[in-house]
């Protein structure tokens, strides 16, 4: 390993020692990096892997907020403004029990790079709270989200740093949130929150983009193989917003996912989730309770295993996690192996362990994509949200479309390239990294020591 890589492990490891999402996502970049660092000595004069791994700022604070009961409640809220050095810090919010410092400071430094791989100006952060939403009426999210924005408010703006949705913060708490933030500070500032409603400063497709991007990059894996998206079965974990995105623009292209994985355990469709009854019915399950997929099941007649995931099936010709982090294990990950599927496209931020990972991509017949890749479409057009509001215009689905799809084919290119620069071969994983590492690294270097 390079010599500087471990030093700085091995540091970080120490002084964050109950950080373990954090610590897996810090030490599969920098392994990844150590070719770039080997070329860049002026990386290491200038400590630019001890400052990547301190965010620049974390806010965390107390939410308080009253159920209908009228009994009050105390959750903890967080900001992390991981790295502003290319924009505005930017990235989700997540309302989830398992939310903690050590997470959120996982996807604010994912963020940071993936926010870099899409060449727009927006630097990484990522924050969110505890706080449960599953079973909350709506009367109780509202006020849970105007708590939550009484004390953010005072970290963000259109220039400063832009939240936006992630697990558990959809369109509803968005528009809570944005209105929050628009009565506190007496003013229209759209750019401050992305992920709106169309009447209300959002962009067109925002809620597509994460899945749509995702098919977008695949098309591009598919290409380099000579292979064609139409006719393709996919197996998928997740059915929130961006697992519905990719059963939509699949079906669009012709594909269809077969397998879809919830909490509950898996479904099996053979004829695929594409007509617009099915479509229109994940949504509307997923609204109900987040927790179950079995009604999928129950209403279209199709197969339900309970209590496993569909990793391991032989029957599809990609898989793609996009659920939520570490869903891949080793254990999985053998599976997968075994059953002789080529594509494995990471949607999630960081769907797969990392020893899990090296397995996949040590396995000559699979091609491994990162997540960090292949999930930038959201943010990307959160950013032309963002760009939209500071024009004060609203753009067509084409324009929008259209730029969703020059940005994942340049994050695809940028990754290839970068990995053969360094004489990788094709490690989309590692090219990725190098990419976004890159470019964040030598913002850093030009605006001097701080
Ligand atoms: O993980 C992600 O990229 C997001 N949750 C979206 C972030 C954003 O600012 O739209």
């Amino acid at each position: 390993m390079n010599a500087y890589v471990e030093r700085v492990l091995a540091e970080t490891k120490a002084k964050n020692a109950n950080e373990p999402e954090f610590l897996q996502t810090v030490e599969e970049v920098f392994k990844s990096v150590e070719p770039l660092l080997d070329a860049h000595p002026e990386y290491e004069d200038a400590c630019i892997l001890e400052r990547m791994v301190e965010p620049e700022r974390v806010v965390e604070f107390r939410v308080t907020w009253m159920d209908d009961q009228l009994k009050h409640h105390v959750n903890r809220g967080y900001r992390v403004q991981y790295n502003a050095s290319l924009g505005p810090y930017k990235g989700g919010l997540r309302f989830d029990p398992s939310v903690n410092l050590s997470i959120i400071k996982f996807l604010g430094f994912e963020q940071t790079f993936k926010d870099a791989l899409t060449c727009l100006p927006i630097g990484g952060a990522k924050g969110g709270s505890d706080f449960d939403p599953k079973g909350k009426s709506d009367g109780e999210i509202m006020r849970f989200c105007q708590s939550f924005m009484t004390e953010l408010q005072r970290h963000i703006g259109q220039d400063i740093d832009c939240p936006a949705g992630d697990i558990g913060v959809g369109g509803r708490e968005v528009g809570y949130l944005y209105g929050q933030y628009r009565r506190i500070k007496g003013a229209a500032e759209f750019g401050a929150l992305s992920g709106k409603a169309l009447t209300t400063g959002g962009s067109i497709l925002r809620p597509e983009a994460t899945g749509y991007g995702a098919v977008y990059y695949l098309e591009e894996v598919l290409k380099h193989d000579g292979e064609d998206i139409k006719g393709k079965k996919i197996a998928i974990s997740g059915y929130g917003n961006v697992g519905w995105g990719i059963m939509k623009k699949a079906a669009e292209l012709g594909a269809a996912v077969t397998y879809f994985a919830g909490p509950d355990g898996y479904i099996y469709d053979p004829e695929g989730v594409v007509t617009e009854e099915k479509l229109n019915y994940i949504l509307e399950m997923r609204a109900k309770d987040p927790m179950h997929c079995k009604p999928y099941a129950d209403k279209f007649g199709a197969t339900f295993v309970p209590g496993t995931k569909c990793w391991g099936v032989k029957d599809v010709d990609i898989y793609m996690p996009a659920a939520t982090q570490n869903d891949v294990n080793l254990e999985w990950a053998k599976k997968i192996a075994e059953s002789g599927v080529r594509y494995y496209i990471e949607v999630a931020n960081m769907p797969t362990t990392n020893e899990a990972l090296e397995f996949l991509k040590s396995q000559k017949h699979i091609i491994v994509a990162p997540s960090k890749a292949v999930n930038a479409c959201g943010v990307s057009v959160s950013e032309l949200e963002m760009a939209q509001n500071a024009e004060r215009l609203y753009w067509t689905a084409e324009e929008v479309d259209a730029q969703m799809h020059k940005i994942m084919k340049n994050i695809y290119n940028a990754s290839v390239e970068a990995a053969e620069r360094y004489g990788l071969g094709y490690d989309l994983v590692a090219g990725a990294n190098i990419a976004g590492f890159q470019k964040v690294a030598d913002a850093m270097l030009a605006q001097g020591i701080f």
